[in-house]
C-alpha cells in the first residue's frame, strides 16, 4: 500500500461533487439528481449531457443540477465524465449514472464514507443482483457509482478516455498504484439496461460491443496486465453483500 502522506491531496479538506453522465435519460435523471443532492457529503451535482435528443438537460436542471453540455458531441461516457471533472475544483468526484433505479441519498452516503474516513482511495456501490452479489463484488468493477479523489482521475492519460472502458481505466490506476477499494452492494438498486432503452436487438448489440471493447483492453490485445486484477483484489474490502 502506498503511504498516506504521499497523496497529492493529503491534508486538504474534502469537497465532493457529483458528476453524472447522461445521454437521453429523461426517465430517470430527476430521481438520481435528487438522490445525489440529498447525499450529505455532496456540494454540487453536475450532469453532463451529451447531445441528448430528449429533455434530459431541462429535467436535470429543474431537479437542481448544474448542467454541462457537450453540443455536437457524438457521445462518449468517458469524455462526458472528463468534462464534468474539468467543470469542478472538487477534491473528490462521486460518479453516478443517470439511469439508476431505486438509488437513494443513503446509498450515496454509504459510498462516500470509506473514502472520506480515509479507509480507501476508491469506494463503490454495486447493483443488487440478489444471490449473485458475492460474485459481482469480486469481479473487476464496472459500476458507475463510485467516488475517487480527483488525482486518481488525473492519472488516467487523456488518450485512454474511451467510452465504456473508462471504469476499467480507473480500476487500472487503483490497482497499479496498490491503492485500496471499498465495495458493497446497493440494496434495491438497479438500472435501465440498454435492452430497455434501445429494444432487445439493438440493446444486446450495444451490450455485446461494450463487452468486446472491455475484453480487448486486456493483454495480449490491449495494454492492461492480467495481474492488475490480483493487485485490485489485494486492496479490496467488501462489506455488505
Ligand atoms: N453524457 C453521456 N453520457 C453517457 C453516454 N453514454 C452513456 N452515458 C451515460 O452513462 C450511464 C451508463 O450508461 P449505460 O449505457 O446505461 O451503460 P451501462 O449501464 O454500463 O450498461 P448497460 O448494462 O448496457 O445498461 C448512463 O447515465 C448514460 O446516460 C454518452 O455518450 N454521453
Ligand atoms: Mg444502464
Amino acid at each position: 500500500m502506498s503511504d498516506q502522506r504521499d497523496r497529492p491531496d493529503a491534508g486538504a479538506p474534502a469537497v465532493v461533487d457529483v458528476v453524472m453522465p447522461a445521454r437521453n435519460e429523461a426517465t430517470t435523471v430527476a430521481d438520481n439528481v435528487a438522490a445525489a443532492i440529498g447525499c450529505r457529503h455532496v456540494r454540487t451535482v453536475i450532469v453532463v449531457d451529451d447531445g441528448s435528443t430528449d429533455d434530459t438537460a431541462r429535467i436535470a436542471e429543474q431537479a437542481g443540477a448544474r448542467v454541462v453540455g457537450r453540443p455536437g458531441s457524438a457521445g462518449s461516457k468517458a469524455h462526458a465524465m472528463d468534462a464534468g471533472v474539468q467543470a469542478t475544483d472538487a477534491t473528490h468526484i462521486l460518479f453516478v449514472d443517470a439511469d439508476c433505479t431505486g438509488l437513494t441519498s443513503a446509498h450515496l452516503d454509504a459510498i462516500c464514507e470509506p473514502v472520506l474516513d480515509g479507509r480507501a482511495e476508491m469506494s463503490l456501490g454495486a447493483f443488487d443482483y440478489g444471490w449473485l452479489n458475492w460474485l459481482v463484488l469480486v469481479l473487476p468493477p464496472l459500476s458507475g457509482e463510485r467516488i475517487i479523489p480527483r488525482w486518481v482521475w488525473d492519472r488516467i492519460p487523456v488518450t485512454k478516455h474511451a467510452g465504456y472502458t473508462i471504469e476499467t481505466r480507473i480500476n487500472e490506476v487503483i490497482a497499479e498504484g496498490r491503492l485500496r477499494t471499498h465495495a458493497h452492494t446497493m440494496r434495491g438498486v438497479s438500472h435501465r439496461t440498454k435492452r430497455v432503452k434501445f429494444g432487445v436487438v439493438d440493446g444486446l448489440r450495444r451490450t455485446a460491443r461494450m463487452y468486446v471493447d472491455l475484453l480487448s483492453m486486456l493483454r495480449p490485445v490491449g495494454d492492461i496486465r492480467w495481474r492488475t486484477y490480483w493487485w485490485y483484489l489485494r486492496g479490496l474490502t467488501i462489506t455488505g453483500r
